[in-house]
């Protein structure tokens, strides 16, 4: 295994040092990098990051910006293919705003080593084993009628659709298909029902989810509205979304 984790930081300066703090000698010793990709946040994550990298703990650390903002769909992209690129096998993608525990990577990794034919690992919030701590209540209602339909059509159970903490091994990875997906917020529920249709093993594993001081920038019922649009049209056999034209996905390494 030859791992990244990658940290798709839009606006989370409060948290992003927390979630860079979580990463222990531990894990970081388990990846080959870890790379912050810095979504052209308004506010000071950029900053945040390079202080933390500026103490030299995480000595494979890497930060970087991206040409424009690509959401976080197109963030899930920019990762994927330059992780391909440079040689690594697999992608752990760590949501920047420490809803997650960022030393709960290790449980996902330990999964992939005990099951050599499921190398992608999904965190799930919604398990039996799950850790929800103080998450909307609506949120948690919404999420679970969706993880509830999906499974329904999809014939198969989804216990999350789509956490902030997930490890994908490249060799499930489609570009040809993730490539059209939408860059926001919906691009999980697009590569989830990918992976479906391509009959990948996947497994899910209880993590642990917070919310505290993270400001959400998600439009819950353009998220509810489109994910089932999103789930009918891949019933019918359509394509869920249309090829982008005109997207920059490069990005630059700050130092
Ligand atoms: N909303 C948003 N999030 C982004 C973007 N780029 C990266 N992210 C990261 O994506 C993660 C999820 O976004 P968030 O608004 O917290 O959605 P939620 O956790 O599903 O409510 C956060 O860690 C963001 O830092 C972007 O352009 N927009
Ligand atoms: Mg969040």
């Amino acid at each position: 295994m030859n791992v990244v984790i990658a940290i798709p930081a839009y606006n989370c300066a409060p948290q992003i040092g927390r979630v860079l703090d979580e990463i222990t000698d531990e894990v970081a010793t388990r990846v080959s990098e870890i790379w912050v990709i810095d979504n052209r946040s308004t506010d000071d994550t950029l900053e945040r990051a390079l202080e933390h990298r500026r103490t030299g703990r995480l000595t494979n650390l890497r930060v970087f910006r991206t040409r424009q903002n690509n959401s976080l769909g197109g963030t899930h992209k920019v990762a994927f293919e330059h992780a391909r690129a440079a040689g690594h096998t697999h992608v752990v993608i760590l949501h920047g705003d420490n809803q997650a525990k960022s030393d709960e990577v290790g449980l996902l990794l330990d999964h992939a080593q005990a099951h050599p034919e499921t190398q992608t690992v999904l965190g799930s919030r919604f398990s039996r084993g799950s850790l929800l701590q103080g998450y909307d209540a609506k949120r948690v209602w919404g999420n679970r009628v969706l993880n509830g339909v999906y499974s329904a059509v999809a014939l198969r159970r989804l216990e999350d659709l789509g956490s902030g903490l997930n490890l994908f091994a490249l060799r499930d990875l489609d570009p040809a298909t993730y490539r059209r997906f939408a860059d926001k917020l919906t691009f999980n529920y697009e590569l989830i029902l990918d992976l479906v249709a391509r009959r990948v093993h996947f497994a899910f594993v209880p993590i642990t989810w917070r919310e505290e001081d993270q400001v959400s920038n998600a439009r819950n019922w353009n998220i509810f509205r489109t994910a089932l649009r999103n789930l009918a049209l891949w019933r019918l056999g359509r394509s869920t979304s249309e090829p982008v034209a005109d997207r920059d996905y490069e990005w630059d390494e700050v130092q």
